[in-house]
């Protein structure tokens, strides 16, 4: 299988995240996307390119302009305006009540000139900081995703895209949830328009693809299907309930499966049956695939249960669809079984069966060996 990597994404160089107003170590860091590669690498399966540059054009055909600009400028602007901080973090978030009543009576929101109130004009949380190299690997992080869709819309039944930073809570103008652009989203938008085809999503991380979601909200083209947490219980809180099923043209094609804690791999593949089951009712031939590896049951910040050798199995039931896979990396935060949980999935795409790299010390099962 073909795996599209950059190393520009070692500039998105995160050490500390804020969660409720604290610094924590962070988790969405360099080493898990080296984890990945060296993993695949090991495995002699794959065989890693770079991507090509696919311009802002794919960008702005699923996000605001603002937004693009926002993070285009983000780092120079914190730096000229004299802020030393390592990162940029929002000062403020323009949650809705600041306008409720106002928006669409003749007020329009606007964006300030204050890089801390910028930041909160787009973004999601205060989970995601920006520093020097973000927006190189975020645009990166695109050209990997739209380079995977080119190889499988040039022939390839399935191709990886080892996405960093990943994509999936990003919305049409926001940030956050360690993401910046929608990759998966754009990748999906570039499909419909190269094929004239509908296009299914599979969003098989622990969160909720909030960001995706809302992109395709009244689109009828773009199937959303998501296995996650239940957002009663986790990020990303606001969005993910099982009754939001699209409005207008997008009616019935957002399908949320919400899972509980300690969800095991038996209560998992049920639910999958069930998104499977409505992505083949769906025409197309291409799905595209969030693949976050944080439901796994030694993941630092999910409740699921799962063990590595649920993902080869995983892999294996999404490739019998029978429809060409855009793989496209998004969470998973247990850096020591990242790279064995990737390759069991990819391997179970590949029907190739299965068997633990001795050197990482995890079992299949996902305990220490
Ligand atoms: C792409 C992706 O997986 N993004 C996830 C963003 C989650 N952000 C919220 C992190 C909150 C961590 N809470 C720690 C609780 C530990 N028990
Ligand atoms: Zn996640």
């Amino acid at each position: 299988m073909r795996v599209v990597y950059s190393p520009l994404h070692l500039g998105h160089e995160i050490v500390t995240e804020t969660v409720m107003g604290l610094p924590v170590p962070a988790n969405e860091v360099a080493e898990r996307a080296e984890r990945i590669r060296t993993t695949l690498e090991a495995d002699g399966g794959y065989t890693l390119e770079p991507p090509s540059d696919h311009g802002d054009g794919p960008i702005l055909a699923v996000h605001d302009a603002g937004l693009l600009r926002f993070l285009s400028e983000a780092w120079q602007e914190h730096r000229a305006q004299g802020i030393p901080r390592p990162s940029l973090i929002p000062e403020t978030l323009f949650v809705r009540g600041y306008v409720e009543g106002m928006v669409g009576d003749g007020f329009t929101p606007r964006e300030p000139a204050f890089i801390g109130g910028r930041a909160g004009f787009y973004a999601l949380d205060t989970s995601t900081p920006i520093v020097a190299g973000t927006y190189t690997a975020a645009r990166a992080s695109v050209d990997v995703a739209l380079t995977a869709v080119d190889a499988v819309l040039g022939g390839e039944d399935a191709a990886y895209g080892l996405c960093r930073p990943p994509g999936h809570h990003a919305g049409r103008s926001t940030y956050g949830g360690y993401c910046f652009f929608n990759n998966a989203a754009i990748a999906a938008q570039a499909i419909t328009e190269r094929t004239g085809e509908r296009v299914a999503i599979l969003d098989v991380d622990y969160h909720h693809g909030n960001g995706t979601q809302q992109i395709f909200w009244r689109r009828g083209d773009v199937l959303y299907v998501s296995l996650h947490g239940d957002p009663t219980r986790q990020y990303p809180y606001y969005l993910g309930y099982a009754d939001e099923v699209g409005v207008g043209a997008g009616r019935g094609a957002n399908l949320n499966l919400p899972l509980p804690a300690g969800c095991s791999n038996a209560q998992y593949l049920e639910v999958l049956e069930r998104g499977l089951e409505r992505i083949a009712d769906e025409p197309g031939s291409i799905v595209v695939v969030s693949l976050g590896l944080d439901t796994y049951g030694e993941d630092p910040i999910g409740d699921l249960a799962l063990t590595t050798d649920v993902y080869h199995e995983v892999g294996r039931r999404v490739a019998a669809l029978g429809r060409k896979l855009v793989i496209l990396q998004e969470g998973g935060y247990h850096r020591p079984a990242l790279g064995e949980n990737v390759r069991a999935w990819l391997r179970g795409v590949d029907g190739r069966p299965y068997d633990p790299t001795p050197a990482t010390g995890f079992t299949a099962a996902g305990t220490r060996g």
